[in-house]
């Protein structure tokens, strides 16, 4: 097989790269047959220049561009790439190169991009967060506690009057955002303009009742001058976020998105809808760390992270490196995570959601602290009370947490924290 291949060149031991270099940890585990060597080999020779075989049209100027396989640890293999492969801003083609085909190649029967440290010429050629978490805090004039969510359950199906009505009820309850489900955009049923106008009409009613800053997280995932226009409508109707669905509205569409909301002033939630599809697996696929990060680069101000006890898989050590990616200005690395030095990029509030309701508040708060977003959607409407009497149970349930009260204890004192512990109690869904 010699000279029809030169796979051989992409692997160089000696490599080390410099800080300038996007550097890729993969885990890889070669087809039968195949050592690591070359299957690491083909990894790299496949997401930079390289083909199947050897080329006519090769010089040794372009070799500089090639990929280096540098290290060889077990299944764990970290790749250096010159920056100069990479075009700046642009998240879609980095993507194309270092997790393209590379997933689909013979020679490889499972591989998973584990994370990826961006070097400083790329982060500043991206957006970055607009508001992080202290911007976001701003908004609501709140220091020190979680922030508070809910989406209105059942998902989709209720219309818009039924839907500003639940927002109504759950900023009344004391929640802060009210979010939309990731299905929800502009069914017939639900149209987005009617929704906007109708649920905005019912913040404003609930700040002045309540004196509290109170916000909306509306879906405008859709076609990317779609999805500019409905932000131009949000922030007319003076609203203060966009939420997206990052994965199936496409890195391109957000980084549009994200460039309107700098002119408009606008914080961007990003629901990660579809990310299991490609990350659940630990053998093949892409982590959510390299999701999480590139969320960070491109510019959201919040991110879904997971819960670990909530009803969607996400591991411990995982939901806290992501936390750690998204919110530190400098990660150190460890085992299977690279160090990253994100300078001056904002952090992003990390958003714990999926089968939450009081009972796990506390164990929530223990894991993530308070420099969260709580998502709450079944578990306050779901309250045998109502959404407003849910919304009062998980406002008490953080405030017991904070103050170090048992739940048992607070509920004695707390009727809707009493009615939701008599239906959920601590259960776990799953
Ligand atoms: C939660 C949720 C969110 C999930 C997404 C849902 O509702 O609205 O989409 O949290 O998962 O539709 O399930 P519940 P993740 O509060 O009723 O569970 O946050 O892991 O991205
Ligand atoms: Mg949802």
């Amino acid at each position: 097989m010699v000279g029809e291949q030169w796979y051989s060149d992409f692997v160089d031991r000696g490599y080390e790269p410099s800080d300038e270099d996007l550097v890729a940890l993969f885990r890889i585990e070669p087809a039968e047959g195949v050592s690591i060597e070359e299957a690491a080999g083909r990894v790299a020779s496949e997401s930079s220049i390289g083909t199947w075989t050897t080329l006519t049209t090769m010089s040794e100027e372009k070799r500089r561009l090639m990929a280096r396989v540098y290290e060889i640890e077990g299944p764990w293999v970290k790749i250096g790439y010159p920056v100069e492969l990479f075009e700046g801003g642009n998240m879609p083609q980095i993507l194309s190169s270092i997790a393209g085909n590379v997933f689909g190649m013979k020679a490889i029967r499972n591989l998973r991009l584990e994370d990826v440290r961006w070097p400083r010429e790329m982060l500043e050629s991206f957006a970055g967060p607009q508001f992080g978490i202290d911007g976001v805090r701003k908004i609501f004039g709140v220091k020190e506690r979680p922030l508070t969510a809910t989406v209105p359950k059942p998902k989709v199906g209720m219309s818009s009057e039924e839907h500003a009505r639940a927002g109504y009820e759950a900023w009344k309850g004391g929640l802060d955002l009210l979010k939309d489900d990731e299905n929800l955009t502009g069914q017939r049923f639900n149209q987005f303009e009617r929704r906007a106008r109708k649920t905005f009409e019912m913040r404003d009613l609930a700040e002045r009742e309540t004196g509290e800053r109170k916000s909306y997280m509306i879906n405008v995932t859709a076609e990317a001058k779609e999805m500019v226009r409905r932000a131009e409508l949000i922030k007319e109707l003076g609203g203060e976020y966009v939420m997206v669905d990052i994965l199936t509205a496409g890195w391109a569409g957000v980084q549009t998105l994200r460039d309107a909301c700098e002119d408009l002033g606008l914080a961007v939630h990003a629901h990660r809808a579809f990310h299991a599809a490609f990350t659940r697996k630990k053998e093949h696929g892409m982590s959510m760390l390299v999701v999480a990060k590139i969320a960070r680069l491109v510019g959201v101000d919040q991110l879904h992270i997971g819960t670990v006890i909530g009803k969607l898989e996400a591991s411990r050590r995982e939901v806290l490196s992501i936390q750690e990616a998204i919110t530190s200005s400098k990660v150190e690395g460890g085992e299977r995570i690279l160090p990253q030095e994100w300078w001056d990029i904002k952090p992003v509030f990390p958003v714990s959601s999926g089968g939450l309701h009081p009972g796990l508040v506390p164990e929530i708060l223990d894991m993530l602290g308070r420099d969260i977003i709580i998502q709450v959607g079944g578990g306050v409407w779901g309250h045998p009370d109502g959404g407003e009497a849910g919304a009062r149970a998980v406002r008490q349930a953080i405030d017991a947490a904070l103050q170090g009260i048992s739940l048992d204890e607070y509920a004695e004192e707390h009727p809707e924290l009493k009615r939701a512990m008599e239906k959920w109690g601590y259960t776990r869904p799953t």
